[in-house]
C-alpha cells in the first residue's frame, strides 16, 4: 500500500469516526426507511425527507434532493425502496457539487485571509493549516491581526511554536491593519509562500466588518500586491443552520473564496456541509475533525457522503 492511500484510508477513517453522531441521525433512519417501506409512495418520499432535514441538510437541499430522487426513480422505473439509495446518495453528491474546488493558494506566492465570528475555530485552523503547508515543505507567515482578544496573539503563538512557522504579532488594542501591514513587509522579505491572516471575530455589524475588511485589503493590495488572495470563513458544524446564516452574512460583506467547517467531530449537525455547498455555492475547503494540529483535511463532497452513510470507499 503506498504511502499516499494510507493516508487517505487514515483520513477517511477518521471522518468516518468523527461523523458518526451525524451518522446515526440520517443513515440509521434512512436505512431503516428503506428496510421498513415494501413499496414507493408519497409517505415514503416524506419520511427520508424529514430525516434530511433533521439532519440539517436545510429545507431548500432537501427538496431538491427529494425531486431528484422521484425523477430519477421514474426514469429507472424502481419499484423497490432499497434500490432507492444508490439514487439518493448521487443526488446529494449532484446537489453538492459546486465545480472543481481550487487549492491554488498552496501552490502560488499566497495571502489567506481567515474571518469568522467568535469562538469557531479560526486560530486553531490557522495553526493547522500552517502544520500542512510547512510539511509541504512551504515557507508560512502568520499574521496574528485578532488584535481584539488579548490571549488571542498568544494563542496563535503557541501554534506558530507547534507548526514551527513565523509569527508577525502587535500590541493589544493595536489596528488590525497595522498588524496585517508588518505581516506583509515580512512575507515579502523572507520570501514566505503563504501568508496567513487570523482576525477577530466581529459581525456585530455589516457596515463595521465591510469597512474593516477593506482596509485589510487596501492594505494587502498596496504592500502584497503579486500574492495570490484567498478569503475563507470558517463555521462551526455544531450550530448547524445558524453556520448557514453566518455564511450569507459573511459572502454579503466580502468575497469569500471558500469555507472552513470546524469541529465536525461529535456533532450531530454534519450534513450542514451538504446545506452550504447546495444553497450558497462556495466551496468548503475543509473540515476540521479535532483539536490537534493533523485535524483538519481537504473537503471532497463525495467522500463525505460516503462517511455519512458509512459506506467504505474503494480505493
Ligand atoms: N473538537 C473540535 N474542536 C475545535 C475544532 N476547531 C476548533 N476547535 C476548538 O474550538 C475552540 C475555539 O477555537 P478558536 O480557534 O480559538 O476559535 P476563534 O475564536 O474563531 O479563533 C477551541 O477550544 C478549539 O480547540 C475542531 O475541528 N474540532
Ligand atoms: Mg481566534
Amino acid at each position: 500500500m503506498s504511502e499516499e492511500i494510507a493516508e487517505k484510508r487514515g483520513f477517511f477513517r477518521r471522518l468516518v469516526k468523527g461523523l458518526s453522531k451525524t451518522r446515526a441521525n440520517i443513515a440509521a433512519g434512512i436505512d431503516a426507511i428503506f428496510s421498513g417501506f415494501s413499496g414507493i409512495d408519497e409517505d415514503f418520499y416524506e419520511e427520508i425527507e424529514e430525516i434530511l432535514i433533521m439532519g440539517d441538510l436545510g429545507i431548500s437541499a432537501t427538496g431538491a434532493i427529494i425531486e431528484n430522487l422521484k425523477e430519477q426513480v421514474k426514469e429507472n422505473k424502481i419499484k423497490e425502496p432499497k434500490e432507492c439509495k444508490e439514487l439518493l446518495l448521487r443526488s446529494i453528491k449532484e446537489q453538492m457539487n459546486v465545480g472543481e474546488t481550487a487549492y491554488r493558494f498552496e501552490e502560488e506566492r499566497s495571502v489567506v485571509l481567515v474571518i469568522g465570528v467568535n469562538g469557531v475555530g479560526k486560530t486553531t485552523s490557522v495553526g493547522k493549516l500552517a502544520g500542512k503547508l510547512k510539511d509541504q515543505g512551504k515557507k508560512v507567515v502568520l499574521a496574528a491581526a485578532d488584535t481584539f482578544r488579548a490571549a488571542a496573539a498568544e494563542q496563535l503563538t503557541e501554534w506558530a511554536h507547534r507548526a514551527n512557522v513565523e509569527i508577525i504579532s502587535g500590541q493589544d488594542g493595536a489596528d488590525p491593519a497595522s498588524v496585517i501591514y508588518d505581516a506583509a513587509a515580512a512575507a515579502r522579505a523572507r520570501k514566505a509562500d503563504v501568508l496567513l491572516c487570523d482576525t477577530a471575530g466581529r459581525l456585530h455589524n455589516k457596515k463595521n466588518l465591510m469597512e474593516e475588511l477593506k482596509k485589510i485589503n487596501r492594505i494587502l493590495e498596496k504592500e502584497y500586491p503579486d500574492a495570490f488572495r484567498e478569503t475563507l470563513v470558517v463555521l462551526d458544524g455544531t450550530t448547524g443552520q445558524n453556520a448557514l446564516v453566518q455564511a450569507r452574512q459573511f459572502s454579503e460583506a466580502a468575497e469569500i473564496t471558500g469555507i472552513i467547517l470546524t469541529k465536525l467531530d461529535g456533532t450531530a449537525k454534519g450534513g450542514i456541509a451538504v446545506a452550504i455547498q447546495s444553497e450558497l455555492g462556495i466551496p468548503v475547503k475543509y473540515i476540521g475533525v479535532g483539536e490537534s494540529i493533523d485535524d483538519l483535511q481537504k473537503f471532497d463532497a463525495d467522500t463525505f457522503v460516503n462517511a455519512l452513510f458509512g459506506i467504505e470507499e474503494e480505493e
